[in-house]
Parts: structure tokens; C-alpha cells; sequence
């Protein structure tokens, strides 16, 4: 058993995407094991994508994370991490295989609709950033 961090950023919650996001990670088999709709801060969210932090989009991806409500999810299940990571596809919508949230929800690299950990340990990282442990079904 795995578990792994997941978003539904600003764009996909606006856009009421949050229901059928989540049908899909049900259908999958995930088991949700934490949800919560959030507003993120700006210290938090430079945190979780600390790894960007000198890259030219980093100003524009902070306002965009914290510019709306965001849905954050724990997912567990077998191989989690990267099952998840496969049913969000590409980063860039126009490079994601058919069938995956990106090709099918989003158009633009910038508004990609959902996160996912790339590994276990961004996986154990993030968990911590946004859930507290009583915040987390056992
Ligand atoms: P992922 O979200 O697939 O893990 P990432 O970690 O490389 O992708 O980047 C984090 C987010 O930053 C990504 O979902 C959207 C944004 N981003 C990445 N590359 C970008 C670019 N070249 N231009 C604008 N935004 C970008
Ligand atoms: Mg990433």
C-alpha cells in the first residue's frame, strides 16, 4: 500500500471539475483517506514547489495555486504514486495520452487541473505539508 498526495487546483475546482475528477479516483479503486477544500497560502505553496523555485514560471504558478479554492486529497492504494501520476498525464495537456484528466480536461500547461507526487518521497513531503495526522483516516 501507497499513498500519494493529489490536488485539484484552482482551474479544475472553478471549472466544477471536482466531481468528476473524483468519480475517476474512485473508479480507479483509490481509497480517499483525506479531502479537503482549501484556500493555499503563498508560504505554502512556495514550499510545495520549492523545486521550481528559479524557474520563469514560478511567480505565475504561485498566484495561480493560490488563487482559488484547491481541493487536496490523500490517495492510498497499490502503487498509488505513480498510478496516479499516470491517470493525470503529461504535464503539457497537448503531450498527455487520451484517456488521462489533462488530455481530456486541460489545454494549457500553465491550468493543468490536477497535482500528483512524482515520488515517495514528494509523496511523504507534501502529505506533511498539507495534512495534519488526525486530519488523515487511519
Ligand atoms: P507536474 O505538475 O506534472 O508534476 P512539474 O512539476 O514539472 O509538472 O511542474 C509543476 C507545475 O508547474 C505544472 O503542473 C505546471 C507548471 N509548469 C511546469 N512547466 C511549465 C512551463 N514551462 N510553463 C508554465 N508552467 C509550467
Ligand atoms: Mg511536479
Amino acid at each position: 500500500m501507497e499513498r500519494t498526495f493529489a490536488m485539484i487546483k484552482p482551474d479544475g475546482v472553478r471549472r466544477g471539475l471536482t466531481p468528476e475528477i473524483l468519480t475517476r479516483i474512485q473508479r480507479k479503486g483509490y481509497r480517499v483517506v483525506g479531502l479537503k477544500q482549501m484556500m493555499i497560502s503563498h508560504e505554502t505553496a512556495e514550499s510545495h514547489y520549492a523545486e521550481h523555485k528559479d524557474r520563469p514560471f514560478f511567480g505565475e504558478l504561485v498566484s495561480f495555486i493560490t488563487g482559488g479554492p484547491v481541493v487536496a486529497m490523500a490517495l492510498e492504494g497499490e502503487n498509488a504514486i505513480l498510478g496516479w501520476r499516470g491517470m493525470m498525464g503529461a504535464t503539457n495537456p497537448a503531450n498527455a495520452a487520451p484517456g488521462t484528466v489533462r488530455a481530456d480536461l486541460a489545454t494549457t500547461t500553465g491550468e493543468n487541473v490536477t497535482h500528483g507526487s512524482d515520488s515517495s518521497d514528494s509523496a511523504e513531503r507534501e502529505l506533511k505539508l498539507f495534512f495534519s495526522e488526525d486530519e488523515l483516516l487511519k
